[in-house]
């Protein structure tokens, strides 16, 4: 269901999507909005239209919600590099991948972060403890909020958080969360992001002692950049002429019952995948 969701976003882009300007130099082809709900409980959403890389998906997860870090090394460690792009250097500057120009200047002790984004806001804001706490102490609370857009705090991160608010309820002994993104590239981003909240969604469930039920996303900006067209035509090819195929399962080591136990090493013992069928890779250029 969730490539059948994804695809229609896609096509839905392509046929009445604006092309404009933006912040990158790469035009990309934008609808103002979208918005859809997927039922984590009764199916485990990851694209099988295309090669996902859950490792990297999921380390990037931990490394904002569960080590709550800024720091672009302890992916690379992990031989993650999805934020290479942003990280700021010794001298505190940003520079253009292509031309090596300083894009933005930052204070140098924000040297190899991305400065005062997603893991920070999450840690500086005490968000995740809030919420465990909420989910098991007070299951009817309708107060619980996770907001990354920080205003005092958006000046010195490079890259001010995408997905940045989530709500969460428990009804019925399942947890359910709205997630909201303000700038979604559908091709690179979107497939990463819901994933990766399906997986915390899991993962909160199990330590709060809940079933995982469902998630809905809304989006403002749903963009294609006109580089990555082909490489979503070639998606929308496999969609509508193969024959689709079976989602995985997630599985997570029943053992762990609190969110920061659950392993966070390269390769992730605690969290897997079992059975993963994709129609193979699809590589999209990025813009930064
Ligand atoms: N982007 C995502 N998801 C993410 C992330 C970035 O879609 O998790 F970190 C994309 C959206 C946009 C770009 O294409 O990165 C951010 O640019 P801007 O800040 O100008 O919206």
């Amino acid at each position: 269901a969730w490539d059948e969701i994804y695809c229609r976003i896609c096509e839905n882009i392509l046929r009445q999507g604006k092309q404009v300007q933006n912040r990158t130099g790469v035009d990309s082809i934008k609808i103002p909005s979208a918005y859809f709900t997927l039922d984590v409980g009764e199916e485990f959403p990851i694209l099988t239209t295309k090669q996902l890389f859950i490792r990297q998906a999921v380390l990037e997860m931990l490394w904002i919600y569960q080590v709550q870090s800024n720091d672009v090394r302890w992916l690379q460690e992990r031989n993650v590099h999805i934020w290479d792009l942003w990280e700021i250097d010794e001298n505190g500057d940003w520079k253009d991948q292509k031309t090596g120009k300083v894009l933005k200047h930052f204070n140098p002790k924000y040297a190899h972060t991305i400065g005062t984004a997603y893991g920070y806001i999450v840690k500086k804001m005490g968000l995740m403890d809030r919420l465990i706490d909420s989910l098991i102490h007070t299951p009817d609370d309708r107060r619980r909020v996770l907001s990354l857009w920080q205003d005092e705090y958006l000046d010195t991160a490079v890259l001010p958080s995408c997905v940045w608010s989530s709500e969460w309820d428990i009804t019925d002994g399942k947890l359910n969360v709205w997630v909201h993104q303000r700038s979604c590239d559908v091709p690179l981003g979107l497939p990463f992001n819901v994933t990766q909240y399906a997986v915390l969604l899991c993962m909160l469930a199990q330590v709060t002692g809940l079933q995982p039920g469902t998630m809905s996303w809304s989006i403002k900006d749903a963009h294609i950049y006109v580089n990555q067209v082909d490489g979503i035509k070639e998606q929308l090819e496999r969609y509508s002429t193969k024959e689709s195929l079976p989602t995985p399962k997630l599985w997570l080591n029943p053992d762990i019952k609190n969110f920061y136990d659950f392993d966070h090493s390269k390769d992730i013992t605690d969290i897997k995948l079992l059975n993963y069928q994709h129609m193979g890779k699809i590589s999209f250029p990025i813009s930064q």
